[in-house]
């Protein structure tokens, strides 16, 4: 079996012996001709496909120590990037083999398993990110995520920046949340996560989550590209909440549409690291994304792949009640919408910013337009009335 890689190729070298230059030093060659044991070209590259920009190559599944993603990546999108005969190069997508996802749990919570602890199964989930995004002290992180949840809000994240800074201590920020949050379920019924952000060095990075859920937090959250893919499977595989996924300096890889690496192969090994939720861009937003790539990943995140459980895609960055269904009309059910600005810069507050935010979902799921459904929905109103729609 192989694990079939896709690129996007700019050189001056002829289009097939660009492949070739890739599959030979992602594999078993380098830049000049060194003799070998004929039983090692077993583990050779093998170009599929080499036609204009587009090369697609095929890796014996071999050369993959099962289990190991940052090794994945060094074969698949690693020194390639450097080559000097290749101009521009982008990885698409990746195939990896049966064998090598069956060597991944994958998600340990998938979206069933998360709507089940939430109790809400038949609607996207909306969320917020705590904002100003860094400052807050632990008293007045918990009031805004408190007023977030009493608002209706599914789902509280810390921002990417956001860790255990001296200002706002994790531990001191867990207890003063979750306290909150319980209180707010007490009076109202309504339950919510709170994704505290674990982010550090891989040598803590457990032992930190474990202080988080020690002190009742039902869900951490990663960034998996400053951590690492290894640092979010330890968390998968280890901590017993669900895991969201922040992506924070991707669009160093993925913005460029002819160098780097796409969205939609970082989406396949944060499925099989086993996140839970995972940003995949928004459809309308603050954040540049490409309706094609955006369907890749929503679809690489929830089709069925050999029995490893399906991640909620987040769209993110800029949104807010107004152009929610934009991105529900992308996303569909299964997905969680979130806004920080568009929910705590409403102009009623963060309450009623929320509960914008599950009157656009509402307005969505009965297929009317949310400025309709604003005519009886005050918030809603306000929001369109501020923002747009
Ligand atoms: C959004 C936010 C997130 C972005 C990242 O805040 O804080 O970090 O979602 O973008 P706001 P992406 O709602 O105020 O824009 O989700 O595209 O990775």
């Amino acid at each position: 079996m192989e694990v079939i890689t896709k690129y996007y190729v700019e050189t001056d070298l002829p289009i097939a012996k660009a492949a070739e230059a890739i599959a030979a030093e992602q594999s078993t060659g380098t830049w000049t001709k060194v003799e070998k044991a004929r039983y090692v070209e077993s583990l050779a590259g093998r170009v599929i496909e080499a036609e204009g920009n587009l090369v697609e190559i095929g890796f014996p599944e071999e050369l993959f120590e099962p289990g190991n993603i940052p090794q994945y990546l060094s074969v698949v999108a690693g020194n390639l990037f450097g080559l000097g005969s290749i101009d521009k190069v982008r990885l698409l997508d990746v195939i990896f083999s049966e064998s090598l996802v069956r060597a991944h749990q994958g998600p340990r919570f998938g979206i069933e398993e998360a709507r089940d602890i939430l109790g809400v199964h038949d609607r996207p989930l909306a969320g917020t990110i705590i904002k100003p995004k860094v400052g807050l002290n632990p008293k007045d992180t918990a009031e805004v995520a408190g007023q977030a949840v009493r608002g209706g809000l599914d789902l509280i994240k810390d921002d990417e920046t956001l860790t255990d800074q001296a200002f706002c201590p994790m531990t001191d920020r867990v207890e003063a949340v979750m306290a909150e949050l319980d209180r707010v379920e007490t009076e109202t019924g309504k339950k919510a996560f709170y994704a505290v952000n674990v982010t550090t060095g891989a040598d803590e990075i457990l032992e930190r989550a474990e202080k988080a859920t020690d002190r009742g937090a039902n869900m951490v959250m990663v960034d998996v590209l400053t951590a690492g893919f290894g640092a979010l499977e330890v968390l998968s595989r280890n901590v017993k909440v669900p895991v969201h996924v922040h992506r924070t300096m991707h669009g160093a890889m993925t913005r460029d549409r002819h160098h780097g690496i796409s969205m939609v192969a970082i989406s396949r090994l944060v499925r099989l690291a086993g996140g839970t939720n995972l940003h995949t861009g928004s459809y309308l937003g603050k954040m540049a994304g490409d309706v094609g790539e955006l369907d890749a990943c929503r679809d690489a995140l929830r089709e069925g792949w050999y029995g490893l459980r399906s991640v909620f895609p987040v769209a993110s960055g800029g949104l807010h009640p107004g152009n929610v269904s934009a991105n529900l009309d992308g996303y569909g059910v299964d997905c969680i919408v979130q806004a920080g600005g568009g929910v705590h810069g409403h102009p009623g507050g963060t309450a009623d910013g929320a509960r914008a935010m599950v009157q656009a979902v509402d307005a969505w799921r009965k297929g009317v337009s949310a400025k309709d459904y604003a005519a009886d929905h005050r918030e809603l109103k306000a929001a369109i009335e501020f923002w747009g729609d």
